[in-house]
């Protein structure tokens, strides 16, 4: 008899797992287990995903025939450990063998490396062909070039699936990216959809009361209903983030007060946690180009995201060992307490980080030209952003985290994923978002009590780290407006910064 081990981001018959075992004969182990629910703060929202998405896997995998043991934190014996929880099924039945695919997050990888020799039995891990590109591909992809841009990749990506290729294997539309129409910023027209909610069920309810009774000092708010936990929903929200797709491209950057989701799927999490597949996501999208008209713009800036973005980043994480601790730049402040209070008076934090706490959710530009914005240009310690960013999602994995949070916002990663920083002003957010509008700070001000704190941050990023940016291309412009500046002027820059950084646990 064999044991099938599940992840809890696993949640997908496409497995690889379910092709090498029997229904009559093996049997399933899915386990929540504290070492999972406790390796990072967890959102409480991502552990109520998480346990309510495996209880409703395994429902459905019993319906379909298969022996399951499950085994939830709130049993008569909840496990400290997967390989404790595996230790008790093999000790009660006649196991051979141990079959899994192989887990995103190194953490977890590297623990199963003494797993055969501690269960004295074979243990069979097998690639996670959920990906679109295998590791062995990207590796071979990413050997021996310079830069490791992300266009090229997802070019390769396009010509590889076939998604919005023409007859002519060319780009639809005639563009390969359509980037530079995805800025466009939001006024209040058109409005955004309603997300989709679902009604809890009694596994919901029995998971929220179990977060409250395991978890009550935990962050963050839990809301059942709120997103997928079961292959269904997450079907449901497909379609429903398909039919309002036609304004993601134009508004994906933009921002405002209030308005959490804009024109943004919501998909990260179903997909993350299996019960999504990649390229169903993109077919369903590319279907909406070809049957209903939905603008180039729409389809190809959320494709690119698809099979560009997440493939590229889960490749990189591997590719250039991003498990391991990153800080080139060399930053080393504290993580200020609003990024768990909200309690700033930057409008753009607080909105960030509120909507963070009551959903587990920001979106793209908020995480990278917000709270990854502030954390590069204030020095912020890497790891700690990159725990906290870990922690606050429900889409956090890792394998997409850590590429995500090190490499693109933070430039931690020496400059391999991003040829150059992320680093704004509050004038890119006040183009982006109508969060200034209200703000206490002055987006217009450089200097003074009540500068807009991004912009002092701004200039003290570029003249702290002249020596390693002035020489990029890229940063041209950038540093040849500070060099417009008169001496007085860049000491007052310089000083406004070091004054913003003195007080950054009170802006
Ligand atoms: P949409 O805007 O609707 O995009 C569609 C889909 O594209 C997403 O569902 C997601 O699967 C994919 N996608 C988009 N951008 C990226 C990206 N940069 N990397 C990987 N996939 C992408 N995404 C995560 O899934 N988990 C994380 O832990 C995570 N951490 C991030 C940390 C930082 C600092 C930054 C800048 C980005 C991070 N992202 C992460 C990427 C992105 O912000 C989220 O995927 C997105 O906000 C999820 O919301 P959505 O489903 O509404 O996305
Ligand atoms: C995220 C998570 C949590 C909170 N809990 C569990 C769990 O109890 N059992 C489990 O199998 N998986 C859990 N997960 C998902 C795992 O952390 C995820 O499979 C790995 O991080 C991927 O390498
Ligand atoms: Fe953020 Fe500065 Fe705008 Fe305030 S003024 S919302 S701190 S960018």
């Amino acid at each position: 008899m064999h044991l099938g081990l599940i992840l809890g981001d696993q949640l997908s018959r496409t497995l690889p797992t379910f092709r090498r075992l029997n229904r009559e004969r093996d049997i399933i182990v899915m386990a929540e287990v504290w070492a999972e629910a406790r390796y990072v703060a967890h959102h409480r929202q991502k552990l109520f995903n998480c346990f309510s998405a495996m209880r409703h896997f395994a429902e459905e995998l019993e319906t379909a025939g298969w022996q399951v043991r499950y085994l939830p934190l709130d049993g008569d014996t909840a496990f400290a450990s997967l390989q404790a929880a595996v230790d008790a099924v093999k000790n009660e039945y006649s196991i051979d063998r141990i079959v899994l695919t192989e887990p995103g997050e190194q953490r977890l990888l590297s623990e199963m490396a003494n797993w055969e020799s501690h269960f004295n039995c074979p243990v069979e891990l097998l690639e996670d062909t959920r990906f679109l590109m295998s590791l062995a591909d990207f590796a071979h992809w990413a050997q021996g070039r310079k830069a490791l841009r992300m266009e090229y990749f997802y070019r390769l990506m396009r010509q590889r699936t076939g998604l919005l290729m023409n007859e002519e294997n060319q780009p639809e539309g005639g563009q390969w990216n359509y980037d530079a129409d995805n800025r466009r910023a939001w006024r209040g027209e058109p409005s955004a959809p309603e997300p989709m909610l679902f009604e809890p069920d009694s596994i919901d309810q029995n998971v929220a009361t179990m977060i409250e009774q395991l978890f009550p000092d935990g962050w963050g708010d839990v809301q059942p209903g709120l997103w997928p936990v079961a292959r269904r929903q997450a079907q449901a929200s497909l379609t429903h983030a398909v039919s309002h797709l036609s304004h993601f491209g134009d508004f994906q950057d933009a921002m405002a007060s209030d308005e959490p989701w804009l024109f943004h799927s919501r998909l990260s999490s179903a997909l993350n946690q299996g019960l999504l597949t990649p390229m169903e996501v993109c077919e369903a999208v590319a279907d909406a180009y070809y049957r209903d008209r939905i603008p180039i713009n729409a389809a190809e800036g959320f494709i690119r995201q698809i099979i560009g973005w997440r493939e590229y980043v889960r490749g990189m994480y591997w590719y250039l060992r991003l498990f391991e601790p990153q800080n080139s730049l060399n930053h080393h402040n504290a993580l200020p307490d609003y990024f768990w209070t909200a309690d700033t008076r930057m409008q753009c934090v607080q909105q960030s980080v509120r909507q963070t706490r009551a959903l587990g959710y920001a979106h793209h530009i908020q995480r990278l030209m917000v709270t990854g914005n502030f954390s590069l240009i204030a020095g912020l310690d890497p790891e700690a952003v990159s725990e906290w960013y870990l922690g606050v999602y429900v889409d956090a994995y890792q394998w997409v985290e850590r590429p995500n949070t090190l490499g693109m916002a933070l430039h931690a990663d020496g400059g391999r994923m991003t040829s150059k920083p992320y680093a704004a002003s509050g004038q890119y957010i006040n183009r982006q978002s109508n969060y200034c509008k209200t703000c206490w700070y002055n987006v217009k001000e450089t200097t003074g009590s009540r500068a807009c704190p991004f912009n002092g941050l701004y200039w003290h990023f570029l003249m702290r780290h002249q020596d390693r940016f002035r020489s990029n291309g890229r940063m041209g412009l950038m540093y040849r407006n500070l060099d417009k500046k008169s001496s007085a002027e860049r000491e007052a820059l310089w000083q406004q910064g070091e004054n913003i950084i003195a007080r950054l646990p009170l802006l």
